[in-house]
């Protein structure tokens, strides 16, 4: 096989020829579809007449060409596996074409495919090629009308973008309908569903009056579990609506449900696709967290309408464009519609934990790219998470008001067209007047920024100076860095805990300042200060950096107590407890015996001994840092010394608070009827963190409240957190019959047995790896279902980070093992599952050995662009 070649960003060129209007009709068939394309195209009046028409075209099988209705002869045209050029084209012309596809054979989910025998698209980002010779580009927009014609009886409900517009009868028990979407729309955008499906309908009346009728498409059994994403859907268009003025644009909008699906949903116009697991959701089979990831993504898809569908990308490396905008109006939807500071805190511990090691490893990429191979290896966290934080750094930097006039102007000037990252960015420095020129390099550089800060109080001048530091280290491909300008929020406690006012330059500024650093080091003088303060520094998290200050622990221990900012208080818990578990680390490096430094369970005692009325805050303080976040800190991870050290802190800490942790428990419990509201979904975090805490001390009593916690069945929520306790405690005896008892009892719900397996490969025990090998033989897990790969596999390499990191290198050759079959079925999931395998750099020698290894094991594979890119960086 010739080798990918890259494509770069410096090399875009407006297409050649564009689309005005498509037509589509498609006879389907599960092994042969055939797809008819009308395109009425024109030249780019941009480029020079007389081009080569070149249109992208995934392994087609060609059946008819005709331009203006005149057949083409073979020496006209020419057809690769990727392309089809026609030599000669006039200036406006329509173009015919007819292919045959394979749905059911199609396992990389991308294009046209057949799913628990309904038929479903991806199209993002290039799978509309797969469907039909096309530009299958994001800067050609086009109105569709769609025609699907299929088996009556098997397919009844037929569905695409857009507005129905007729529907009837054929011969053979076949039937059709016509859709027709009025806006013009990149390919990627394009969605068809056929199948047999089941509806709920509700309706929303837009603030201009108008009303919308909302659907959701499910197979007949999930009917019961769409009242909760009906809800969340309507909670999520009003909140567009006052938020930032925007309204939905058609009269219907749909969400269809599908089992097999490589992403969490797809934001196709007028039709949202989603992984059934991203959508459906009940009490009974849901836990609180997804009831929280369903309402975040159904917000998220339905928000794309505005970002991303109606101002869409010029092209892919502007992806995060349309994705750090979108998580970030979801992340803030969430925050207004649950507990604030907990989505906050989730939202930073993921960037912290998972984007940093991407941004610090083979893969690190800027949130911009300027080169690609694959574009579907670039939906990572660097572009959704990251981006949003540059989003996040904007309107922090703009002030909310003058965000939204930014937002205003945005999506006024760019309607209806594909627009880069400057005209996002340009909006904002025109509405605000900000010169935001360093500001993009945030979109090009690669890394994580370090900042290192320290302060100096003089008691003769009473002034207090503040130095700062930063540094992105070099990533692949980026030796060298250039200073940020980079936001830190920022206040300085008194020895009361209490604010003081800042002063720099004789200027008041409160007690809460944002300081621009904008140079490699830069010294802030605050000014009439009486005493020495201690500092609370990137209050809010208001720059997705690393910052070292020289804080001791009483200082950490004061400001988890003190500080104003509720994002700071429990991050100087989790800087404390981490520094304490840092020597516990290397106690166990040295062969010594452990001990917990007093000053965390004085930190913990305080917390559960002081009155809060924000359990969910309080649940997310007494959690102890993750492995994963505390390997990230390390320069040479110690994957057996940092689970040595978690464990012993929390067997320590449960031991020493037991009665604070068991008054915790009890004073949570409630029998009301489950709601996913933010009060009780406070109260069940708060009740099931302590409970976890209880079962480390394996007393029968803590034992036995998890034992009635799994047996009263009363919400997913609490039978799946003490289920875990049991399957993951030393009592086989208890843990083996819940955990059997379990799987029987929801062995016919699919998306419940997934939690199933997870809950099973997250075990320390060290029979795991062998448990997952039989675990993949049971007859809910299939390879070519992604959610059970994620389920299975992807779990157990990224959670499990003892048993995946097995020294007989098990581990490492199972994911190998499953990396290579499905490269053949589904690259993209392939590239994705790899991820574990390629951050060797940091650990220690014998398995970076044996990860390399396996990845050089892999590259002997014919590999798809997808795995090929990922393994050729992580070898580099
Ligand atoms: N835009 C889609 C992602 C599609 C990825 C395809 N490989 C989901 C989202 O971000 O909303
Ligand atoms: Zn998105």
């Amino acid at each position: 096989m010739a080798e990918p070649q890259a494509i770069y960003l410096k090399d875009y060129q407006p297409p050649a020829y564009t689309v005005e209007k498509t037509e589509l009709k498609f006879n389907l068939e599960p092994h042969a579809t055939r797809v008819s394309a009308r395109l009425h195209m024109v030249r780019h009046p941009e480029r020079k007449a007389g081009q080569a028409l070149e249109l992208d075209g995934h392994h087609l099988v060609l059946q008819r060409i005709a331009i203006d209705g005149q057949e083409l002869t073979p020496g006209e045209y020419s057809i690769s596996d990727e392309r089809l050029v026609v030599h000669q084209v006039p200036e406006r012309f329509v173009l015919d074409t007819e292919v045959e596809i394979d749905p059911a054979n199609n396992t990389a989910l991308e294009g046209l495919y057949v799913s628990s025998g309904m038929f479903c698209t991806q199209c993002e980002p290039q799978g509309f090629r797969r469907i039909t010779y096309y530009p299958d580009r994001s800067d050609v927009m086009a109105t569709f009308v769609t025609t699907v014609i299929a088996d009556k009886a098997q397919y009844p409900v037929l569905l695409s973008n857009g507005n129905p517009i007729e529907r009837g009868e054929l011969p053979n028990g076949r039937h059709f309908a016509v859709w027709e979407d009025p806006h013009p729309k990149p390919s990627y955008l394009f969605a068809l569903v056929a199948g047999e499906l089941e509806k709920i309908e509700d309706t929303f009346t837009t603030m201009s009056g108008r009303e919308v009728t909302l659907q959701i498409w499910v197979e007949q059994e999930n009917l019961h579990k769409t009242v909760f994403s009906m809800q969340a859907l309507k909670k999520a268009m009003k909140w567009d609506e006052e938020k930032y003025g925007r309204e939905y644009d058609l009269d219907l909008f749909m969400i269809v449900a599908v089992n097999d699906f490589n992403m969490g949903a797809m934001e196709n116009k007028g039709l949202n696709i989603f992984n059934s697991a991203a959508v459906l959701a009940n009490p009974e089979t849901t836990t609180d967290a997804t009831f929280q990831r369903v309402e975040g993504i159904v917000a998220h898809e339905y928000f794309h309408n505005w970002s991303g569908n109606r101002v869409t990308c010029r092209d892919w490396f502007q992806l995060a464009l349309k994705e750090g905008f979108t998580v970030f109006r979801d992340q803030t939807f969430s925050a207004d519609v649950n507990s604030a500071p907990v989505k906050r805190i989730e939202d930073v511990a993921l960037l912290r934990t998972a984007q940093f090691a991407e941004d610090a490893g083979p893969t690190a990429h800027p949130v911009r790219p300027d080169h690609f191979i694959e574009i579907s290896n670039f939906y990572t966290l660097t572009i959704y998470e990251k981006g949003a934080e540059i989003v996040r750094m904007l309107c922090n930097l703009l002030g909310w008001e003058t965000f939204r006039r930014g937002s205003d102007l945005y999506f006024e000037r760019f309607d209806g067209q594909a627009a880069r990252v400057e005209d996002f960015v340009e909006s904002m420095a025109e509405v605000s007047g900000l010169d935001l020129t360093q500001f993009m390099r945030w979109y090009a550089q690669a890394g994580t920024p370090q900042l290192d800060a320290s302060g100096e109080y003089d008691s003769e001048t009473r002034e207090y100076r503040l130095r700062i530091r930063q540094q992105t280290p070099p990533t692949p491909g980026q030796q060298t860095k250039l200073p940020l300008h980079i936001p830190v929020r920022m206040g300085l406690l008194n020895a009361d805990g209490r604010d003081i006012t800042l002063h720099i330059n004789g200027e008041n500024f409160g007690t809460d300042t944002v300081l621009h650093l904008r140079e490699d080091e830069e010294i802030f003088v605050f000014e009439n200060v009486d005493a020495a303060p201690v500092p609370s520094l990137l209050r809010g998290f208001s720059a997705p950096v690393r910052l070292d200050f020289p804080y001791t622990r009483e200082h950490l221990a004061f400001l988890m107590k003190h500080d104003s900012d509720g994002f700071n208080r429990w991050d100087a818990g989790q800087r404390l407890a981490l520094d304490i578990i840092e020597d516990l680390i290397s106690a166990h490096q040295q062969g010594e015996a452990m001990t917990l430094d007093a000053r965390l369970l004085d930190a913990y005692r305080y917390l559960l001994t002081t009155p809060t009325d924000d359990k969910a805050v309080l649940a997310e303080m007494l959690r102890l840092p993750s492995e994963a976040y505390i390997a990230e800190q390390q320069e040479t991870v110690d994957i057996d010394a940092i689970a040595a050290a978690c464990k012993f802190a929390l067997k320590t800490l449960a031991h020493e608070l037991y009665d604070e942790f068991l008054t915790l428990y009890r004073s949570n419990q409630s029998d009301a009827p489950y709601a996913p509201d933010a009060e009780q979904i406070a109260c069940r975090s708060a009740k099931n963190v302590a409970l976890s805490y209880l079962v480390a001390t394996e007393r029968e009593e803590a034992l036995e409240l998890a034992q009635r916690q799994v047996d009263a069945q009363h919400n997913m929520t609490d039978v799946r957190a003490a289920l875990t306790l049991l399957a993951h405690s030393d009592r086989a005896d208890l843990g083996d019959p819940a955990v059997r008892a379990f799987g029987e009892r929801w062995a016919h719900d699919s998306l419940v047995m997934d939690q199933w397996f997870s809950l099973q490969v997250t075990r320390p025990q060290k029979d795991v790896l062998e448990r997952l090998k039989f675990l993949m033989e049971h007859e809910a897990f299939s390879i070519k279902n992604p959610n059970k790969v994620r389920a299975l596999i992807g779990t157990f390499t990224s959670q499990n980070r003892i048993n995946f990191h097995r020294l007989d290198g098990e581990g490492y050759k199972l994911l190998a093992d499953v990396v290579i079959e499905l490269n053949r079925l589904n690259p993209d999931i392939a590239a994705r599952i790899i991820t574990p395998l390629t951050r060797y750099h940091r650990l220690d020698g014998a398995r970076q050995q044996l990860m390399r290894e396996q990845l050089e094991r892999i590259r002997r594979e014919p590999l798809s662009r997808n795995v090929y890119e990922i393994v050729e960086k992580a070898l580099a």
